[in-house]
């Protein structure tokens, strides 16, 4: 921008004089001096960073009167005149404000005449925007100083919009609702438990005449086979099932808080198995704490699950817990999925990682002694990821039996919709097999049952609970 400072003609003498001291281009009639510029006394002007404008001081004459010129352009200060300047930054580095400061004397004499000419700018830069404020003063020395001023505020160069004042506002987090979906879960503040997530469908429950063929060709029991079938369809709602059966250190919790008493710590008739003579006898004593007799315990057992706990124990557990025991059918699904697997990690046969049962460590007449599980009674709960469910839960085949809600009964054909068993019986259904067993009784679709009092240190249990609660 520029500013232009007019003098009135009286003073014109001086301002000529003024003026040709100031520009040093111009001669003057019958003025008989050479001017004489005192040095400048200013040092070097800074360098301002982009977009500080550079102002410049001029001076013009013509006949009628003189002015000053102020030129103002983006870019570095290149005023000879200047003597100081400042520059202040805002937090981005971009600058706010420079205040540019010239001051200069410079006296001559002429005709025994003093001049005195004294031009001072200060430029007040925002940013991209230019806020002059300038004063150009002109006189003769001795005399009282003939002074113009002027202002402007203004954009110091047009091309150059006003660089915005960044505003930070916190990215926005965006609330997602959680999509339930194989693989969810989460972990129960009562008990610890993680629980994995069944989706709401249909699968085929039980044997097929098909399957049952083949069943008979590995040597599973008739008997046994005909209480798995017929296949049929189950329509079931969403659910949550315990990842692993129930532990020793979680039972432990319950009764520590409840102070419950299980069946066999209130009835003392339990069974235990003795390998020496490989016969099943009554002993004295045995109960979850001690679920081989009274000489054992449940020392480094903590996470092992809790055995000796029959289907009223496990069922004030699941209560105690805000769970449940699952169905029959739940169970079923949350083992083998929609494509009627025999093993919760598909059809293929028993490994050494993929379940606990009497294998060669247990080393009885009906152990697959061609399998080393490394464990001869119960595994810590979760030893064998590799033989996990679709939905993710852990040793659904084997380790020890589960308890599930149902009382005992025969499948019918039609299709049922959130089935639970029927409504009364004498015996409650366990699923899975146990460390003890062998591998017809750890498929997806075996069942067992026993009366609701009845616990031995084979079985155990695991929770699950509606979806959406
Ligand atoms: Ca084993
Ligand atoms: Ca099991």
């Amino acid at each position: 921008m520029k500013v232009r400072i007019t003098v009135p003609a009286s003073l014109i003498a001086i301002s000529l004089a003024v003026s040709a001291l100031a520009c040093g281009s111009i001669k003057l009639p019958g003025a008989p001096f050479t001017p004489t510029p005192i040095p400048p006394t200013s040092t070097p002007t800074p360098i301002l960073p982009t977009p500080a404008p550079a102002c410049e001081l001029k001076c013009n004459i013509d006949t009628e009167s003189y002015s000053f010129e102020i030129t103002c352009e983006s870019g570095t200060v290149t005023n000879e005149m200047s003597n100081s300047t400042s520059v202040e930054y805002d937090p981005t580095g971009q600058v706010s404000k420079a205040i540019v400061t010239v001051d200069q004397n410079q006296t001559y004499s002429s005709s025994g005449n003093t001049y005195h000419l004294v031009g001072t700018i200060t430029a007040y830069l925002i940013a991209g925007y230019a806020e002059y404020d300038i004063e150009a003063t002109g006189g003769v020395f001795g005399d009282t100083p003939q002074t113009c001023k002027s202002s402007a505020v203004g954009q110091a160069n047009p091309t150059l919009p006003p660089t915005p004042i960044p505003v930070t506002s916190p990215t926005p987090i965006p609330y997602v609702l959680p999509t339930l979906g194989v693989g969810s879960a989460f972990v129960s503040e009562n008990d610890g438990m993680t629980l994995v997530y069944v989706p709401e469908g249909q699968f085929l429950m039980g044997t097929s005449e098909e399957q049952k063929q083949i069943l008979l060709s590995h040597d599973v029991p008739l008997e046994a086979i005909i209480l798995e079938m017929p296949q049929h369809t189950v329509e079931l709602d969403a659910f949550w099932i315990d990842k692993t059966e129930i532990t020793n250190a979680q039972f432990r919790q319950f009764v520590n808080v409840t102070g419950y008493l299980t069946d066999a710590e209130k009835t003392d008739d339990r069974q235990v198995f003795d390998f020496t003579t490989n016969n099943w006898v009554n002993m004295s004593g045995v109960n979850w704490m001690h679920p081989q007799g009274p000489g054992s315990n449940l020392d480094g057992l903590e996470n092992h699950p809790v055995v000796v706990v029959s289907w009223n124990d496990a069922f004030a557990y699941c209560n105690w817990a805000g769970r449940r025991l699952p169905t029959e059918a739940e169970w079923e699904k949350a083992a083998r999925g929609t494509d009627q697997r025999d093993f919760p990690w598909g059809s293929q046969g028993p490994e050494g990682n993929l379940l606990n049962l009497a294998d060669a460590e247990l080393n009885t007449g009906w152990s697959f002694l061609d399998m080393d599980d490394g464990y001869r009674f119960t595994a810590p709960v979760g030893s064998y990821p590799d033989g996990a469910s679709p939905y993710g839960a852990l040793d659904m085949a084997g380790n020890v039996w589960e308890w599930v809600a149902d009382w005992f009964g025969s499948y019918g054909a039609a299709i049922q919709t959130n089935p639970g068993g029927p409504l009364t019986g004498l015996e409650r259904v366990e699923r899975g097999g146990g460390w003890f067993n062998t591998v017809g009784q750890a498929r997806t679709a075996a069942r067992d049952k026993y009366n609701p009092g009845y616990s031995d240190f084979n079985g155990g249990f695991r929770c699950a609970m509606d979806a959406g609660r």
